[in-house]
């Protein structure tokens, strides 16, 4: 039987797998290995040793990165297959933080589903917004954990692969994977000890949906950075823009300032929302912080 699992949960010392028999802590070897939630990893005992260790990580289909304090991308999560990006009616919803979110996913080929979270309460100041994400041909669903609405098809929707949640604090993320996950609450008492049972703070934290499922919740990635690499590659993040700029008179328009800009004219006619377009702006900005 081969010693490979997933990396439930880091705490920097150690990580938290998920053996065949039941879950595993596993120190590390070598300080340059970082490993993160949804890592996979073998591992083994060392002659001498009297706790096993991760012997080899997985290469990672991708990897999500927040900003830390001191403005330094810091690895969260690796080799999801959707970020599901969650909104509420309370506390009320940054547009600005969803656009970043969606557009760092499409530029890491990662599934996007939006959940609007606690509809209960009406989705009154989302309504425009949210039609307006229906009309890009973004994946929606609508769900109430307290009112276990859309939560089979939100079950449905996350099958055979791997979700992060992200969002705001307070939008309903970790009430979600409760009403999805019964035994959560348990599994989040095991999560947040590390091998000497101390109580230790985690970015990210692995529940198993289904035997080839699984929903990470994380909730220190409202910093989630987007992809450093290019400025250019901040228009692929959204879809609208992208379409629009092959009508722009230099191949090379940034939608900025630049004269003949299709995708100006298209913002001052109301075809791309002024508000996705100071998404964009902002995005820009930010990518011009990190390459300078
Ligand atoms: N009315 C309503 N409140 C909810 C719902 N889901 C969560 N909440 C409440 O919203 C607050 C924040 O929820 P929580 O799951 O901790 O949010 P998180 O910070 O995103 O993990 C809590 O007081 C929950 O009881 C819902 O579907 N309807
Ligand atoms: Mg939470
Ligand atoms: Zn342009």
């Amino acid at each position: 039987m081969s010693n490979t699992g997933v990396v439930l949960a880091s705490y920097g010392r150690g990580v938290l797998v998920q053996a065949a028999g039941g879950t595993l802590h596993c120190g590390l070897i070598g300080r340059k290995l970082r490993l993160v939630c949804g890592d996979q990893v073998t591992w083994a005992t060392q002659e001498g040793a009297d706790t096993p260790s991760v012997k080899s990580v997985a290469p990672r289909r991708n990897l999500i990165e927040r900003i830390d304090a001191r403005g330094r991308a810091e690895a969260v999560v690796a080799s999801i297959d959707r970020l599901a990006i969650v909104v509420a009616t309370e506390p009320s919803p940054d547009w600005y933080l969803v656009d970043r979110y969606w557009a760092g996913a499409i530029l890491k080929d990662i599934e996007v589903l939006l959940i609007v979270s606690k509809v209960d309460l009406g989705t009154q100041n989302q309504q425009s917004e949210i039609d307006n994400y229906r009309r890009l041909k973004l994946s929606i669903l609508e769900v109430s954990s307290s009112h276990a609405m859309g939560i089979d098809a939100l079950r449905g929707a996350l099958a055979k692969s791997v979700t992060l949640l992200v969002g705001q604090s307070g939008v309903g993320k970790s009430s979600l994977v409760n009403a999805l996950v019964p035994s959560a609450a348990a599994q989040t008492a095991e999560l947040t000890r590390d091998s000497e049972g101390r109580h230790t703070t985690t970015t990210a934290r692995w529940y198993q949906l289904e035997a080839d499922s699984a929903i990470i919740d994380a909730p220190g990635v409202r910093d989630f950075a987007p992809p450093a690499r290019i400025v250019r590659a901040a228009e692929r993040g959204f879809i609208e823009i992208h379409a629009l700029s092959v009508k722009c008179r230099f191949n090379d328009c940034l939608h900025l300032e630049e004269p003949g800009c299709a995708v100006r004219l298209a913002v001052t006619q109301n075809v791309i929302s002024p508000r996705r377009y100071e998404s964009y702006r902002r995005l820009n900005r930010l990518y011009l912080e990190i390459a300078t």
